[in-house]
């Protein structure tokens, strides 16, 4: 097989505008990796800490020597370019020595949220068939280290590695010290710079989860313009508590910027106060990300004890997304937890926007940010599909330098979702202010946003369906004060005393992730529909919000 055809296939953008982000400078033919060897090169600082993982700190020359060593055996093992790697771990150091690593074999992973269950694995697996599983003990499907287990076995990877694990197959014999140099058994990657790198997860709005394939040049582009407008450098000091695999945390800027720039990551398990505020306070923390729902519970916690303060004084800067912040939360930030809020509002199929640092308060507070890049390219069009007069909310479309061109093998849904021209239809409705600034007003995509976590409506239903004494079923958001969104299933059930404490344990065991259960269940004796004959969504969001506010709610089957 010829050195090209094993590059993993994906939808390019067209060469003319290929070229000129080349010629601007945004793709530079350089691997993510090189992040690292930046650092490394950069002596004396290749001393400095990349990470702090509970009580262990990685410098960058051992982020970067671990990395090799892990690519190393893999290598070693018969793995190359090309080949694909489905990874679940949670919030340590292990995530990014295993990212890099399998960078620089040129392995194209698909990192799973350590939320995700078994149908989400099964599903990424389905996709791109990984050679390569690498998962954790601490999570409950990998917890007995069973290797025969169905799940694996579908899966069909050649090597299990389980993080926790002791021995041969364990991931810390694969990152520890070699009898022979790494540099023997040379990995042959990474792959290309403008070849897929990896697979962002896309919150999804279909019944299977859709993969998103990043290349080094438009990835490390976006992590890079992050970092100018975030004023990053080796001073920097972020506390990574969201989910280590998302776009937000990972580049925006995220850890990912954060090496680019040579400062410090610092691991929290979760982003509640208990989990961060002591670490903020011990390692000097200036910089951090969050979702809505967590800004709630900081400023709650600082609310009720103002010492709180003194724990986060080295917090700079807030940066907040993955859902809409309410304006009466974003103005409190300042006065109670004593930094500057951030809004960003991105997706991991690429724009993301920004308010800057220079932004006057009610910018900040009022809009989502404009969009990072000079070459981001913003359309807010109407149902017809013309632009909207100024000011007008519209559906946002753009295209740009690290914004992807197609869904991974979704030729059906890329149809939908992209335009003759390029732009994709993100499914976001947003007002534009003169000055570029996005405030999002709502969606179009039949998605939930619980406080930053996207479910899919379709792929809930689909299972919903899949019990025996359920006919038709709904999933919708309704308002929920701390989460901004829960989901709640409107079902028609032959059932009429069915619980909700067993639908969710039916979904959750068919592999349903727990955030995806639905919050609240309603019976109806059948489904609205509309002129056209589809489920009246928008009708059944309306029926629970004015149910939930005359709180007549709870005469239904709710929980
Ligand atoms: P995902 O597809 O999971 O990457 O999620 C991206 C989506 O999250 C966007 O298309 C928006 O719907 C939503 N989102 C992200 N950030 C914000 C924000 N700051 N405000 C409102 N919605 C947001
Ligand atoms: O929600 C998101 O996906 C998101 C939010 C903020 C994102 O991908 C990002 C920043 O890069």
């Amino acid at each position: 097989m010829s050195q090209s055809n094993r590059f993993l296939p994906y939808t390019r953008w067209p060469t003319e505008l290929a070229e000129s982000y080349r010629a601007k400078g945004h793709w530079r033919g350089e691997p993510l990796t090189a992040m690292l060897s930046r650092q490394c090169d950069a002596a004396p600082d290749a001393t400095a800490t990349a990470i702090v993982c509970g009580e262990r700190s990685l410098s960058y020359v051992e982020l970067d020597a671990s990395s090799t060593r892990l690519a190393a055996r893999l290598a070693r093992h018969g793995f190359r370019v090309g080949d694909t790697a489905l990874v679940q771990l949670p919030n340590v150091a292990e995530f990014y020595q295993v990212f890099f690593a399998l960078l620089k074999v040129g392995i194209a992973p698909v990192n799973a949220l350590f939320s995700h269950n078994r149908l989400e694995l099964a599903s990424y697996a389905e996709q791109i068939r990984p050679r390569l599983f690498i998962g954790s003990l601490a999570h409950p499907l990998f917890a007995s280290g069973d290797r025969s287990g169905e799940l694996l076995q579908t899966m069909g990877a050649e090597l299990v590695l389980l993080d926790g694990e002791g021995g041969a197959l364990g991931l810390a014999h694969w990152l520890g010290e070699m009898d022979v140099s790494p540099t023997q058994t040379p990995a042959h990657g990474p792959s290309p710079a403008d070849e897929v790198a990896f697979f962002q997860l896309s919150g999804g709005s279909t019944g299977t989860p859709k993969l998103i394939p990043r290349t080094h040049d438009d990835y490390l582009y976006s992590v890079r313009r992050s970092n100018e407008i975030c004023g990053l450098g080796p001073h920097t000091r972020y506390l990574c508590a969201l989910p280590a695999p998302h776009n937000f945390p990972l580049s925006s800027p995220g850890a990912l910027g954060v090496f680019e720039a040579g400062g410090t990551v610092v691991l929290a398990q979760d982003p509640s106060p208990t989990s961060c505020f002591p670490l903020v306070a011990r390692h000097s923390v200036n910089l951090t990300s969050l979702v809505p729902p967590a800004v709630s519970l900081w400023l709650q916690a600082a609310e009720a004890d103002p010492s709180v303060r003194s724990q986060l004084a080295s917090l700079t800067l807030l940066q907040v997304g993955g859902a809409k912040l309410a304006e009466a939360v974003a103005r409190k930030i300042r006065p109670l937890l004593g930094c500057r809020l951030q809004q960003v509002f991105g997706m991991a199929e690429g724009l993301v926007n920004y308010t800057r640092l220079s932004d006057p308060d009610e910018k900040i507070i009022h809009t989502q940010g404009s969009p990072m890049s000079p070459d981001d390219e913003v359309r807010i069009l109407d149902e017809a599909g013309n632009p909207v007069s100024p000011g007008q909310p519209g559906a946002l479309h753009t295209r740009g330098p690290y914004t992807f061109r197609g869904y991974y093998q979704s030729p059906a849904h890329n149809a939908r979702v992209f335009d003759s021209e390029g732009f994709y239809c993100s499914g976001d409705l947003v007002v534009q202010d003169p000055d570029g600034y996005l405030t999002v007003v709502g969606r179009q995509k039949d998605q939930i946003n619980r406080g930053g976590e996207k479910i899919a409506a379709e792929e809930v239903e689909n299972q919903l369906l899949h019990h025996p004494a359920i006919t038709q079923a709904a999933l919708v958001s309704m308002p929920d004060s701390t989460m901004g969104e829960k989901s709640c299933a409107f079902i028609v059930t032959t059932e009429p005393g069915l619980k909700a404490l067993i639908l969710r344990k039916f979904l959750r065991s068919r592999g349903v992730a727990e955030f995806k259960l639905p919050d609240r269940f309603e019976i109806l004796a059948a489904l609205p529909m509309t002129a056209v004959g589809k489920i009246d969504k928008k009708g059944l969001r309306e029926r629970i919000a004015h149910s939930l506010a005359s709180s007549q709610a709870d005469s239904t089957f709710t929980v």
